[in-house]
């Protein structure tokens, strides 16, 4: 009788955990990170950063999932992510998806190094040679907005997000000061902004008319409207970009109410992006399964890890969308690590958003990721291929930050 073992390789001792920390580093903005160590000394990161709420998911893996997987196999992923989900009781929710997905990500990596094989390959194999990715421009105005895009098209990106300024709005979303990412959470308690929404109406959709203009019909552009139009202010926004060609509007309007999606689509062929801020796959059911949105956002570090992001990109297929992960700054390089792996596998993919980290928290979190001619390509380290030098990342103590918020001009609290 021939054994074939479903274990990955060595034996279930070597595999068993005996240790797992949390590292808290702020290399430029707060990262938390996951670190998994097995009895044969093969270890493994997972990214557990939810901007905002870092230390609630430190706290929550440090009380209260630690204990549990000491003396568990490494190699039993799905068991271990199971345990986590179901023996929560209280089920689902950033926190709790984001310290699930960090354990997952730790486990696929350790299983990598334990195989000696890229996490593409446990996979299933590369489904590409290159993970096409989208830069972020903006500019205060229309004018530097377009220079901005110049800039990215001149560097190899073939794929642009453009965000601009709002006559009369100080603090307009996805306008940064920094030249390559945008750091929203910026201060203790969150900043105040003011939105108004017609000023934007009318603006975004002569900043696309000019883009086209400016740089031609070949770029891929993409716009995220962040959470705050009404579905009907969303479909009138979706219907006055059809003739810029968009690559995707992103969270046109809230996505907690499917339904507001179901309007958009009446009035538009744009393609649309949600899920950066959804946590599991019951977010995305109603939006997938009734074709209302082309592309699922939700990734790795925020959606229950590779286990759980495997099954959102399966319903996606199902319903002919593609993956468009999450990818600003605020996720670490563990997690565009693992997402490079991924995207370099999943069988519909579409694009992978890319702001590049600082050339400090690339020296804290080691990679073998490379961009090159508008794509990523993940290496062929074992496991994600991303490493975190604890030494230097001592040298960057933890930052309370929050993210903003926005109001009216009335004061009304509204979505930023
Ligand atoms: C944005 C994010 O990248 C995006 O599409 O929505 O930058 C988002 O604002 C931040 O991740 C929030 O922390
Ligand atoms: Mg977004």
């Amino acid at each position: 009788m021939v054994n074939i073992s479903s274990e990955p390789q060595g034996s279930s001792r070597e595999r068993e955990i005996v240790a797992a920390r949390v590292i808290v580093t702020s290399p430029g903005r707060n990262f938390v990170t996951l670190r998994i160590e097995t009895r044969s000394g093969v270890w493994g990161l997972g990214d557990a950063t939810l901007n905002g709420r870092e230390l609630a998911v430190a706290a929550y893996l440090e009380q209260h999932v630690i204990a549990n997987l000491i003396g568990r196999d490494a190699g039993r992923i799905e068991d271990t992510w199971q345990f986590l989900y179901r023996g929560a009781y209280w089920r689902r929710g950033p926190v709790t998806m984001t310290a699930i997905a960090a354990v997952d990500v730790a486990l696929w990596d350790i299983l990598g190094k334990m195989a000696g094989l890229p996490l593409y390959r446990l996979l299933g194999g590369r489904s590409r040679e290159r993970v096409l990715v989208y830069g972020h421009a903006s500019g205060r105005d229309i004018e530097g907005a377009s220079a901005e895009v110049g800039r990215f098209i001149a560097e190899g990106y073939r794929a642009v997000r453009a965000q601009c300024g709002v006559p009369g709005l100080a603090k307009p979303y996805g306008v940064s000061r920094m030249k390559n990412a945008y750091e929203p959470a910026e201060s203790e308690l969150p900043l105040e902004t003011v939105w108004s929404t017609p000023g934007y109406l009318e603006i975004v959709p002569r900043l696309f008319e000019r883009l086209r203009a400016d740089h031609g019909r070949e770029v891929e552009l993409l716009h995220d409207a962040h959470h705050r139009l009404t579905p009907i202010e969303a479909a009138r926004l979706a219907r006055d970009l059809e003739p810029y060609r968009l690559f995707w509007l992103e969270d046109a309007t809230p996505a907690e109410n499917p339904d507001g999606f179901e309007l958009i689509r009446r009035h538009s062929v744009t393609p649309l992006a949600v899920g950066e801020v959804f946590n599991s796959i019951f977010d995305c059911r109603a939006l997938l399964e009734r074709q209302l949105i082309d592309y699922i956002r939700t990734t790795i570090v925020h959606g229950g890890g590779i286990t759980h992001v495997r099954r959102i990109a399966d319903l996606a297929a199902l319903h002919r969308a593609r993956t468009g992960f999450h990818g600003a700054t605020d996720l670490s390089p563990v997690t565009l690590g693992a997402a490079l792996h991924f995207d370099t596998w999943v069988p519909n993919f579409g694009i992978q958003e890319y702001m590049r980290h600082s050339d400090e928290t690339d020296a804290v979190f080691p990679h073998d990721y490379t961009f090159r001619d508008g794509c990523l390509h993940c290496g062929e380290s074992p496991g994600h291929g991303v490493g975190l030098d604890e030494q230097l990342a001592a040298r960057f103590p933890y930052k309370p930050r929050q993210l903003p918020i926005a109001r009216l001009p009335d004061g009304t609290m509204w979505d930023w």
